[in-house]
């Protein structure tokens, strides 16, 4: 047996699988047993219910590409769309006045508030500003918006409550209090449940968020049909994967689909971008260096040049990351024209703005670049960059795409936070940490979509590892979700 192979063997078994002497075979066939039973891990995460045995059918979605493809009865699927934008940013101007910004988080708060209210343990609920004044222990429910967090080595913490007129402060005592606090991100909306006596400070018994109610998917596409997810292509920069890039677009052509493959190239018909088309130029320091295409509009150039290769069938739907010409402040509108021209003049392009809502085929995707996970991620004691889908999800429970003002994310005061997570989507799909990812929470498929750009030296002198050239796609009749390996 080779190393490869007993790292991969003993990697299910630690993780409680077995495997079926077919798969055992296959294993031994290919040249990285270890990296494919890693995926299949990472992949098996996300299922609910996970099966016992790990049979050869588990394995091949998830082989490289290129495989001989056997030569299965040609079909006609139907080639019809069915694309409704539900809300995208178009970037309204907005000066960022302290009168914009106390509108937009009056917004956020009334909004996250009402969502809280509107469960039946929570109607009763007050404000800081409408606690009432008492003198003997009263049980209070309190609504606001996080303005301070402190943590104390003893087990305690504390946190500040605000609406727009007062502030109060709410006291957690012991070790599963503490820990359940030391998730709550500044600016995020909460109740506190717990008692006070003199209407100031809440000794808390317990702290909720808005979260998402167990969802039964709204009715799955009536045909096999998918759609690819990726994002962070960062074309223009040197190290943009161009070989893998083309061989996940030959693949999409169906010019090099390996085993049991040809069932899903023939039923593609969406292809979402997450953002980063291309590297941008001036991002960040140093980056010329980095730089294959040092002008922008040349790299939209060539964006459009290799996705001019996608076939028509398939819509593509772009929103601009950190590194597109947009504007860097979220909610971001569509890509620029004036830069991305070329791409605007394919046919099947549609643009979009992050955050964007867009119902495909009777599935309500959630499109985000992801910027805030910079944001979220070192926030969380449990998220780290290798899971980003557990930030994702950690998203849905605060009912918030970039929940923290005043960090790496910088947001634009507009009159309604479009930055709010409703309605509840069916897939919440985001890029920008590069490196994929799924997991499902209360019946949404978070996912996030990896990247094509091998490891740049400022990641890699923030030991960031980045996970390119897997792609994750979704058959919207029955939401499961393969990854394919260009690598
Ligand atoms: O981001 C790709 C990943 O690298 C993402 O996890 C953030 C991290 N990154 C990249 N540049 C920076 C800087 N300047 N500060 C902090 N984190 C960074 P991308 O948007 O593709 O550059
Ligand atoms: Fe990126
Ligand atoms: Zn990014």
């Amino acid at each position: 047996m080779s190393e490869s192979l007993k790292a991969a063997y003993n990697a299910l078994l630690r993780s409680g699988y077995q495997l079926s002497p077919d798969a055992f075979q296959l294993l031994k066939e290919i040249k990285e047993p270890e990296l494919l039973v890693s995926n299949l891990l990472k992949q098996l995460e996300s299922l609910e219910k996970k099966p016992l045995i790990i049979e050869r059918s588990h394995l091949e979605p998830l082989l490289r590409i290129g495989a001989p493809a056997p030569a299965p009865a040609p079909s006609k699927p139907s080639l019809t769309h069915s694309i409704e934008v539900i809300s995208g940013s178009d970037g309204q101007y907005i000066e960022g006045t302290i009168h914009d910004f106390r509108r937009y988080f009056l917004d956020r708060f009334n909004r996250l508030k009402d969502m809280l209210k509107s469960r039946a343990d929570m109607r009763d609920a007050v404000t800081p500003s409408t606690i009432p004044e008492v003198n003997k222990h009263t049980r209070v429910k309190v609504i606001g918006m996080i303005s301070s967090k402190k943590e104390f080595k003893n087990g305690g913490a504390i946190i500040e409550l605000e609406d727009d007129l007062d502030t109060i402060r709410a006291s957690f005592r012991g070790d599963e209090l503490k820990k359940k606090v030391s998730r709550a991100m500044l600016d995020e909306v909460v109740c506190v449940f717990g008692t006070t006596s003199n209407g100031k400070s809440v000794f808390a018994e317990d702290i909720v968020w808005p979260d998402i109610t167990p969802k039964v998917r709204s009715p799955a596409a009536r045909r096999n049909v998918y759609a690819v997810l990726t994002s962070d292509l960062h074309i223009g920069s040197k190290l943009f994967m161009r070989q893998q890039f083309e061989s996940f677009l030959k693949w999409l052509r169906g010019e090099n689909f390996g085993v049991q493959q040809k069932e899903i190239v023939d039923n593609i018909r969406y292809l979402i971008i997450a953002g980063d088309v291309v590297d941008g130029v001036g991002v960040y320091p140093n980056q010329e260096e980095e730089l294959l295409i040092k002008d922008l509009n040349k790299q939209y150039e060539e964006a459009a040049n290799y996705l001019s290769m996608v076939p028509e069938h398939i819509k593509i739907i772009i929103i601009p990351g950190n590194h597109d010409a947009s504007r860097p402040t979220l909610p971001s509108p569509p890509i620029y024209r004036d830069f991305a021209a070329p791409l605007y003049s394919l046919k099947n392009v549609i643009m979009l703005g992050d955050p964007s809502v867009v119902k495909i085929e009777d599935t309500t995707f959630l499109l985000t670049h992801g910027k805030s996970l910079d944001d979220v991620i070192p926030a969380l004691p449990d998220c780290n960059f290798k899971e980003p889908q557990k930030a994702m999800v950690e998203l849905l429970k605060s009912r918030h795409l970039a929940p923290t003002y005043g960090e790496k994310t910088a947001l634009a005061p507009e009159p309604r936070d479009s930055l709010i997570i409703d309605p509840v989507p069916d897939v919440f799909h985001a890029g920008h940490v590069h490196v994929w990812g799924i997991s499902e929470y209360r019946g949404v498929l978070a996912v996030n979509s990896g990247t094509w750009q091998g490891q740049t030296k400022y990641q890699l002198s923030m030991g960031i590892e980045p996970a390119p050239g897997i792609v994750p796609l979704i058959n919207l009749a029955n939401f499961k979700v393969i990854t394919l390996n260009f690598i």
